[in-house]
């Protein structure tokens, strides 16, 4: 983001993705839960969640893309403010919204994909704890994340991209900052239905963007 020179009023803009956090101060966690399409939704409408994206991860070939997976599966990163998420937080909500009982072909199955030690000793007790509580066998494994392979642009945030007039704005007013922001992460959420219409109107309230996007955005919610 920061090579991209942008005119003041694009520069507002941003400043005013008011919950964005440098990456230094967010940690990351990634997670396989069927098609990325919906988690990368549903994270993205959550406070706390600063930035999403989706990509390949889980396998061992090199370079996958959508149409050459090799062994990977889909899965979506989350960039999180530790303040207001715990991992194991986070873990409640990947086992509420994807089926872990049952074995799924290898792009869609689920999946913890562990960044450090820390986070892999929590899955796995979470994963336990989950088995016990409810008496099934978990097929979702837990595994450590050796490499995250980023989608093709056209599957970043891909809920928004249904609303072309939004998504065509925002690209014109961010260009390439826009798909990673936070900002894009909530629109995404919202386009899918999640979040409430309070947090849709506080958030639309901060933003510059014309009326015709507003209303867009407002359709859909
Ligand atoms: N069934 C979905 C899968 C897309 S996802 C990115 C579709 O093709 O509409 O795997």
């Amino acid at each position: 983001m920061s090579g991209i020179a942008l005119p003041t009023s694009q520069t507002t803009t941003l400043a005013r993705d008011a919950q964005a956090l440098a990456p230094a101060e967010t940690e990351t966690a990634t997670f396989g839960m069927g098609c990325f399409w919906g988690p990368d939704a549903l994270f993205g409408a959550k406070e706390g969640i600063v930035r999403t994206r989706v990509g390949y991860a889980g396998g061992t070939t090199r370079d996958p893309s959508y149409y050459a997976l090799g062994d990977h599966t889909e899965v979506v990163q989350i960039e999180y403010d530790p303040e207001t998420w715990t991992y194991d937080e986070l873990l409640e909500i990947v086992w509420a919204n994807h089926d872990w009982t049952t074995s799924q072909k290898r792009q869609y199955r689920g999946v913890l994909l562990a960044h450090d030690d820390t986070q892999r000793e929590i899955a796995e007790r979470s994963r336990a704890g989950l088995a016990d509580r409810t008496g099934q066998s978990v097929d979702t494994a837990v595994e450590s994340l050796d490499q995250f392979y980023p989608a093709e642009d056209y599957h970043q945030k891909y809920e928004l991209r249904t609303l072309p007039v939004v998504a065509d704005e925002l690209e014109d007013l961010y260009g390439d900052a826009f798909p990673a922001s936070t900002v894009a992460a909530r629109l995404n959420g919202f386009a899918a239905g999640h979040g409430t219409e309070q947090q849709q109107r506080n958030l639309l309230a901060t933003l510059d963007l014309p009326p015709t996007v507003i209303d867009e955005v407002r359709r859909r919610l």
